[in-house]
């Protein structure tokens, strides 16, 4: 067994439905937890609408990239189209981490997955739901999440809000 951690992402037509039946479907795979949904500010280079953000723990059979394949199965039931990098969608599924049973994390630098995720040390939008999840999760390679939230900058942090409290 593995234990994976999912950002999910979107900002595409009804965004609070399609990450509810992403995370539902997770539920199949074994959720082990998931965080409240979270209103962000597009991050890149792209202009686009704000997304909604949320993570989701899944144990289960599944190798890395097993994980990867379900999380390309999510994205096409949400009828996500290859675009633009970084432009605006209506389900993004990343693999943030996959760790064995025993703790060790698997290490990936498969371009077509690369673990733990690249980007995601700097990015509010999934640290910042995720240590709300889990207090003492920890980063591979990089240190508790906790103190990567605590040197982002207080702007990107605070512009992650929980979004059943603005609905
Ligand atoms: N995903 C992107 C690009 N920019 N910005 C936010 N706030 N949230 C995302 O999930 C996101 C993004 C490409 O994967
Ligand atoms: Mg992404
Ligand atoms: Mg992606």
């Amino acid at each position: 067994m593995t234990r994976a951690v999912f950002s999910l992402g979107g900002n595409l037509g009804d965004r609070a439905g399609t990450l509810r039946r992403a995370i539902e479907a997770l539920t199949a795979e074994g959720l082990v937890a998931r965080s409240m949904l979270y209103e962000t500010p597009p991050w890149g280079p792209v202009e686009q609408p704000p997304y909604l953000n949320a993570i989701a723990v899944v144990r289960g059979d599944r190798d890395a990239a097993g994980w990867l394949a379900l999380a390309h199965e999510l994205e096409l039931a949400a009828g996500r189209t290859r675009e633009v990098r970084w432009g605006a969608r209506t389900l993004d599924v990343d693999v943030v981490t996959v760790t064995e049973d025993d703790g060790t994390p698997v290490l990936s630098d498969d371009p077509e997955l690369t673990l733990p995720h690249p980007r995601a040390a700097e990015r509010a939008f999934v640290l910042v739901p995720w240590l709300s999840l889990e207090p003492t999760a920890t980063l591979p390679g990089h240190g508790p999440v906790a103190d990567l939230v605590a040197a982002l900058p207080a702007d990107d942090v605070a512009a992650v809000v929980r979004w059943e409290h603005l609905a």
